[in-house]
């Protein structure tokens, strides 16, 4: 080749590398990131698609995601193993904090209000419908949660989440009564005991109500002999009229220490939540728990994650989530708190005393007696009204 062929060419040569970087200079810098880590953890759903295709829709997303480095569960108060949250670090470099609410509707506020900051949450039932229908969880990513396997099926069909896709299930439980076995020989076996407590009632100023709308009202409303979640507002109003006479021999609506109270011995009973009752009986020794005659509500608490985590935050979340379906985790959880677990893998290897405890597990009679709070919609407002003024009624 002569000496000025060769000189052109270099020269062509090295316009169209240069052209060749100017058009590809976005890729070039980005390479790393999509080229590295997405090819080996998404070849399964590469061989369905041609790999040029797959790559830049799914790779960045989700792949080159790490874990946040700490999160915050928002959950109930007294609610959790204290030793879990170790566990988890100790597996995964992830720090957790904790942060609580006392009711549904306090959650569901808060995270109307624009909360932002917490990676799992722990809804009932119905405030998981309604955070749906709000768009405010995000969908789990179920690759992420191979523990799924160990749930018992009944809680995979769920009617307010089919098939898991924004929740799993947390623990599940009762709301009764909790007495004092030392000062109350005979607590009311009807909520008539209750809602109509005469003066002369031991427990007539030394009982609690929950500080719940829809706690309190369905309990009201089974004891009317009506649907708990009703929409018809005579009923209601009826509820309501009971619930206000009802305050003279109340002492109090209170959902976290209301378990201490009857211990202690301030207060000689409740309405609550049976796991509360049942972990202060370990404490006090002197509590018990029962269902009243008319029955009571049965719930189911989840894991969830708000729409409004990063990538980051959402992964740490499903790491947690994972952790807390592994079986002995699951058993040390339902076993500290006296609430049932919804883990078939870690019933299997739960303590008889346990499993077999039926305040935790209710016997077909009792569950028969027990009801789901349902969402409501807008109705739901309605209920918000009337408790508004039975709580600020004199
Ligand atoms: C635990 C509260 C139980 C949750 N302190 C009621 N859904």
């Amino acid at each position: 080749m002569q000496r000025k062929h060769l000189f052109a060419l270099i020269a062509i040569l090295l316009i169209a590398t240069m052209a060749l970087a100017a058009c590809g200079g976005a890729k070039a810098t980005e390479a790393p990131k999509p080229a590295e880590k997405p090819a080996a953890t998404e070849a399964p759903q590469a061989t369905e698609a041609p790999k040029e295709e797959a790559k830049p829709t799914e790779a960045p997303k989700e792949e080159g995601v790490k874990p946040a480095d700490e999160i915050v569960v928002y959950n109930w108060s007294d609610y959790v193993d204290p030793e879990m949250y170790g566990m988890f670090t100790e597996q995964t470099g992830i720090k957790i904090g904790e942060d609580n609410f006392s009711s549904n509707e306090d959650l569901l506020a808060k995270l109307q209000g624009g909360a932002t900051g917490y990676s799992v949450i722990v809804p009932s039932d119905y405030t998981v419908a309604i955070m749906i229908e709000e768009g405010m969880l995000a969908e789990l990513d179920h690759d992420n949660i191979p523990n799924l396997k160990n749930l018992d099926p009944e809680f995979t069909k769920l009617y307010y989440d089919p098939g898991n896709k924004y929740c799993v299930p947390y623990l599940w439980g009762t709301t009764g009564i909790g007495y004092n076995t030392e000062l109350l020989e005979n607590p009311p076996k009807s909520w008539k005991g209750i809602f109509e407590a005469k003066e002369d009632d031991p427990w007539f100023g030394r009982m609690t109500l929950l500080d719940d709308v829809r706690e309190v009202f369905s309990a009201a409303l089974i004891y009317l002999g009506y649907d708990n979640n009703t929409q018809d507002e005579a009923q209601l109003e009826e509820a309501k009229n009971l619930l206000i006479k009802a305050k003279k021999g109340v002492s109090g609506y209170d959902n976290d220490n209301y378990e201490d109270l009857v211990g202690s011995g301030e207060n000689l009973l409740a309405h609550g939540w049976n796991g509360d009752f049942l972990q202060a009986a370990d404490e006090y020794e002197n509590i018990d728990y029962y269902i009243p005659e008319e029955g009571g509500t049965i719930w189911i608490d989840n894991m969830c994650i708000p729409a409004n985590v990063t990538p980051e935050q959402k992964l740490a979340a499903e790491m947690y989530i994972n952790f807390v379906l592994d079986p002995k985790v699951g058993d040390m959880l339902g076993e500290y708190n006296y609430y049932a677990t919804p883990n078939k893998a870690s019933l299997e290897i739960a303590d008889p005393e346990y499993k077999d405890n039926p305040l935790v597990f209710p016997p077909p009679e009792i569950r028969a007696k027990l009801h789901f709070i349902k969402p409501l919609g807008e109705f739901e407002s309605v209920y918000q009204r009337l408790w508004d003024e039975v709580k600020s009624a004199q």
